[in-house]
């Protein structure tokens, strides 16, 4: 594929955590549909969590590869470390609910250090500078454009509700193996997803494959 591909840098939970965070989106879920307030949102597929280290948005292909090989280089100098999830929150703000995440534990040294190696890479790639700074989150839901603002402050009343609830203690965390590059192409039906390298941390063993699907 020759044409600019929207891309993004990731992390990909594995299967238990992705199981939890099922639940804890169904849970949500369920609160809102109590209220006819569910409609308003738009739910991330469980088969597409992640934790965006770096979108790149429109990609050529001559600055996929130089990712790909910068991704290899740089798995090769960072090791596993260990993450867990955390609480939950919204972006920008409650009174103004954009996207609803679950929050990240764990080694964040290790995480904030992967985080600003992707970004140099981003940068050397010839990408601008983020200017917003990493706030690591694995998004559940967005709100959709337009919800009349009485029903936005009563979804953001259930949200604020469920996130406060603790869930029950997670005793999961779990290794960071690996760093994910990734097609996201926009559909009607959401945003769906294809790895197009999968780099493995510590080993220097990635493996790039910007082909097409
Ligand atoms: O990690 P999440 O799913 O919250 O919102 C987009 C998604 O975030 C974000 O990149 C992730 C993978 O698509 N994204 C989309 N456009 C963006 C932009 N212009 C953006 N992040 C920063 N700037």
């Amino acid at each position: 594929m020759s044409e600019p591909l929207r891309t993004f840098i990731a992390l990909e939970p594995p299967k238990a955590i992705v199981a939890e965070l099922e639940q804890r989106q169904a849970e949500l879920r369920k609160r809102l549909a109590e209220r006819g307030l569910e409609r308003h949102f738009t739910w991330s597929r469980p088969a597409g969590f992640h934790l965006t280290l770096r979108f790149l948005g429109d990609t050529p292909a001559s600055r996929r590869t130089a990712i790909a090989r910068g991704l290899a280089q740089l798995a090769c100098e960072h090791g596993p470390f260990r993450l867990a999830l955390g609480q939950a929150g919204v972006f920008p703000n409650w009174s103004r609910v954009r996207v609803v995440w679950v929050g990240l534990a764990g080694d964040q040294d290790a995480l904030a250090r992967l985080q600003a190696a992707v970004e140099a890479l981003a940068r050397s790639v010839g990408f601008v500078a983020e200017r917003r700074p990493f706030s690591p989150h694995i998004t559940l839901a967005r709100s959709r454009r337009g919800i009349p603002p009485e029903e936005l402050r009563r979804a953001a009343a259930v949200i604020r509700g469920w996130a406060e609830t603790p869930p029950p203690p997670s005793t999961l965390d779990w290794r960071v193996t690996a760093v994910h590059y990734i097609h996201s192409r926009l559909t009607p039906q959401g945003a769906r997803y294809t790895t197009l390298g999968r780099f493995q941390l510590g080993s220097g063993h990635g493996e790039a494959d910007p082909g097409p699907r």
